[in-house]
């Protein structure tokens, strides 16, 4: 099990918007989270939040690559983009992962960016987009829809060049979901291992947590700690959270537990 940390560059994100939107302070931040434990580090400059606002290229990719170039020494970096010029951008500026909400649905060529520079690749489900994805969710068996998406976006990738081993899956907890879907396909997480590909999995300070016991943004973690120990248990191989050293040593007595 591997932990990839948080580093939102955005002023809007749910949770720590507006927090690290200096240069600075984000590689700072990203240092914290890997001597917590984090072996990957998520760069975003665009929140994905429901009803969120859409950033241009340019803007996106003056935000990520000095962040990216500052901690590309330190850890392994994801860029959390859906733009193939942002993802390029951060590529050169030394990540080595792209982290792609849309499943390569929003730019295509995102695919073979990937494949040219021999980088990871995370696939995520999501039923609409940001802006709309939460009006009105519906599966027929929400695990089976998001198990076929994935598998689907997992062959769009390998024709496109990208080796299946550098494609990790991601069920896209939050993403055009009721508080239902979240918790079935946490519950069933297991089902998606037949798609042979690690699975990334992440509910760090999620909505759905505050569905559950009504708490605000920021009294969702002990709800990230038993989600993220739950999905540990069902087969996740990446926990993508915020709060690094509290998931971590969650994440270590579940493993010493579940043996
Ligand atoms: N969740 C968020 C963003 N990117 N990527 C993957 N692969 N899986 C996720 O579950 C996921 C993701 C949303 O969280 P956050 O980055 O904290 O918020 P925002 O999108 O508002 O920046």
């Amino acid at each position: 099990m591997k932990l990839m940390g948080v580093v939102n560059v955005t002023p809007d994100s749910f949770s720590d918007g507006g927090l690290f939107l200096d240069p600075d302070m984000a590689i700072g931040h990203g240092r914290e989270l890997v001597e917590q434990g984090a072996e990957i580090l998520d760069v975003g400059g665009e929140s994905t939040r429901p009803g969120a606002a859409e950033v241009s290229a340019e803007e996106e990719t003056a935000r990520v690559v000095p962040v990216v170039a500052g901690l590309a020494g330190t850890a392994t970096v994801s860029i959390d983009t859906s733009k193939a010029a942002v993802a390029a951008a951060a590529l050169d500026a030394g990540a080595s992962i792209v982290n792609d909400v849309t499943a390569l649905r929003g730019d295509p060529e995102i695919g073979a960016l990937c494949a040219e520079r021999d980088a990871g690749l995370v696939l995520m489900h999501m039923q609409g987009d940001p802006r709309t994805m939460q009006a009105d969710p519906h599966y027929d068996d929400v695990v089976d829809d998001v198990k076929a998406f994935l598998a689907e976006r997992l062959d769009v990738a390998v024709a496109a060049g990208v080796a299946e081993e550098r494609v990790w899956l991601d069920p896209g907890i939050g993403f055009g979901k009721t508080l239902e879907h979240n918790l079935e396909l946490l519950r069933r997480l297991g089902e998606l291992r037949d798609l042979g590909r690690p699975l990334v999995v992440g509910t760090s300070r999620k909505s759905f947590i505050g569905k559950v016991d009504g708490s605000g943004v920021d009294e969702r973690l002990g709800g990230t700690i038993a989600s993220s120990v739950l999905a540990l248990a069902e087969g996740a191989d990446v926990l993508r959270v915020h709060d690094v050293a509290e998931i971590d040593q969650a994440a270590r007595v579940a493993t010493a537990i579940l043996g």
